[in-house]
């Protein structure tokens, strides 16, 4: 009986109590530091404000939240700046440049009873701060159209800066062309997770998807083809800009990437003058790689190259090139190192950084160069030697960070060369000491390669992109002394409620205990 009493008066507690606010450390990433304090839980009132400190970069967070928050709350929430912003219900942006202990990136997030307040040394952190917020207000703060809902949050201060500085995801829009709308909504996922850095890579056999106006027919011709005879395509220099305006505004930098010298059948459709026999081949929609290359012994390819890399330079505000690098069968030994020499003083002359494959590491080193090492098998001496010689490290090892990858033997499209990637095969691995001999220090970060042979839609990148995503952005940001499977499918479970409010696609997979 007593027990009998015990539960109802528990129901009868539940059913009273207001609905209690997400707990403060169901942040995916995972924060550097959570303090949690019940006694500070806040409750978005309708006539909240948004304050920020008056910088138009800081503004254009500001009004990046309220854009976030006015569909699903329908609270007008106008944003004000102010020189030194309070939050008396309301949240305010603090741009603080004293908050050095926060770093390029990091940022300090408190509720308290009178509301919310992020503070950080730049907008990139406030940035990332907003998207924390985001997370700790209910699900369906994800919904497009007003919810009647308490908007409630969990009490307490986050403080919170990445373990490395470069987080990415690569999409391969070669092998098929996704239009600009479908790589902007690939931005928002990135941004979500905090992941800085989307690497496209814009060119291979089957296709060449960005204007060079020196060399148009590598568009006009080489860009009418894809995959499986798919509809071919490609962006003008104004899409181009807008994806790196929009990515931008969300505090990621494009890298973009010319495969070179393989992967390059397109280009000699367009241009047979480049292709080592000089006749052109016919065009590839095949998914086979290593039968292509630019001829090395040819000055005009450099011509060409200087041409392509000059032109892309001057509308990519980042700093990388990616010069690609990888599966040129048939350019071996010196011919191959000479042509990656050669390759990686023309980005030098352009002011930019190498970023390559890590099949570049016996080309000898050119300063700052940075190998992406996509290895399956982390004994790999070639690269620890470029490390050693001055490359720096970002890893995408294929059998865990390629998002191309099947999660299971059912999974309806990707590949498995690599093996199958479940989310906790993405997510158990440390990028900080994954390569035998490459000391962390000189990992820059992680990245996650999207390869689109088997990939026709925005909803198939979404299914492959999503759990997994988060996975490796964990593994880019978050401190390693928060790793913790259990833990982490546990925080991830609430975001299939976020994507679901969100008209998002994603792969339930199994092992994640979906609500
Ligand atoms: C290997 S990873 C490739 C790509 C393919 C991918 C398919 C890398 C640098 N090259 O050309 O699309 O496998 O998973």
């Amino acid at each position: 009986v007593a027990t009998l009493a015990r539960t109802a008066e528990q129901a009868a507690r539940t059913l009273l109590a207001p609905a209690a606010p997400h707990r403060l450390a169901d942040v995916v990433p995972a924060p550097r530091q959570v303090q949690p304090d019940p006694a500070g839980d806040w409750t978005l009132p309708a006539e909240a404000v948004i304050v920020a400190s008056s910088d138009p970069a800081v503004l254009a967070v500001a009004e990046q939240l309220a854009a976030l928050l006015r569909p699903a709350t329908g609270y007008p929430l106008p944003v004000t700046d102010a020189a030194a912003p309070a939050a008396v219900d309301g949240i305010a942006l603090v741009l603080d440049d004293t908050a050095a202990d926060l770093g390029a990136e990091g940022y300090r997030l408190e509720v308290t009873t009178n509301g919310v307040r992020v503070t950080a040394g730049t907008a990139a952190g406030l940035f990332h701060g907003v998207q924390t917020l985001r997370q700790l207000f209910p699900a369906a703060v994800e919904s497009p159209t007003p919810v009647t809902e308490r908007w409630a949050l969990p009490g307490g201060t986050i403080t919170d800066a990445p373990r490395f500085p470069y987080r990415g995801a690569m999409l391969d829009v070669a092998r098929h062309f996704f239009a600009v709308e479908d790589v902007l909504r690939v931005v928002d996922h990135l941004a979500r997770y905090k992941l800085n850095h989307l690497h496209l890579h814009l060119t291979d056999d089957q296709g060449w998807r960005i204007a060079v106006d020196s060399w148009p027919k590598l568009t006009t011709v080489g860009g009418a083809t894809a995959v499986g005879g798919s509809p071919g395509g490609f962006y003008t220099k104004a899409d181009y800009t807008r994806i790196v305006s929009y990515a931008a505004a969300r505090h990621i930098t494009v890298v973009p990437e010319i495969d070179l010298p393989g992967h390059t059948n397109s280009a000699l459709v367009a241009y047979p003058e480049l292709a080592p026999d000089k006749i052109a081949p016919q065009p590839y929609t095949g998914t086979e790689v290593g039968f292509s290359y630019v001829d090395p012994a040819d000055d005009r390819t450099y011509d060409f190259i200087a041409d392509v890399l000059g032109e892309l330079a001057a509308i990519t505000p980042g700093p990388w090139l990616h010069i690609g690098g990888d599966e040129a069968f048939k350019v071996k030994g010196e011919v191959y190192t000479g042509f990656v020499e050669r390759v990686q003083r023309i980005v030098a002359g352009l002011g930019k950084t190498v970023v390559g494959w890590h099949q570049l590491a016996p080309a000898a080193p050119v300063d700052g160069r940075v190998l992406q090492w996509w290895g399956t098998d982390g004994e790999d001496p070639t690269t620890a030697e470029a490390v050693r010689q001055g490359a720096r490290l970002i890893v995408s090892p294929g059998n865990h960070a390629y998002l191309d990858m099947k999660y299971a033997a059912d999974t309806p499209i990707g590949h498995d060369w690599a093996g199958l990637i479940d989310v906790r095969k993405a997510y158990d691995w440390d990028p900080g000491t994954h390569v035998a001999g490459v000391p962390s220090t000189a990992v820059i970060g992680v990245e996650a390669p999207l390869w689109t042979e088997s990939v026709t839609s925005l909803a198939d990148i979404e299914f492959l992109l999503l759990p997994r995503l988060p996975a490796i952005a964990e593994l880019g940001w978050s401190p390693r002394d928060t790793h913790d499977w259990a833990g982490f499918r546990d925080r991830l479970a609430d975001h299939g409620h976020r994507w679901d409010a969100a008209g998002i696609t994603f792969h339930r997979a199994p092992e994640i205990p979906w609500p």
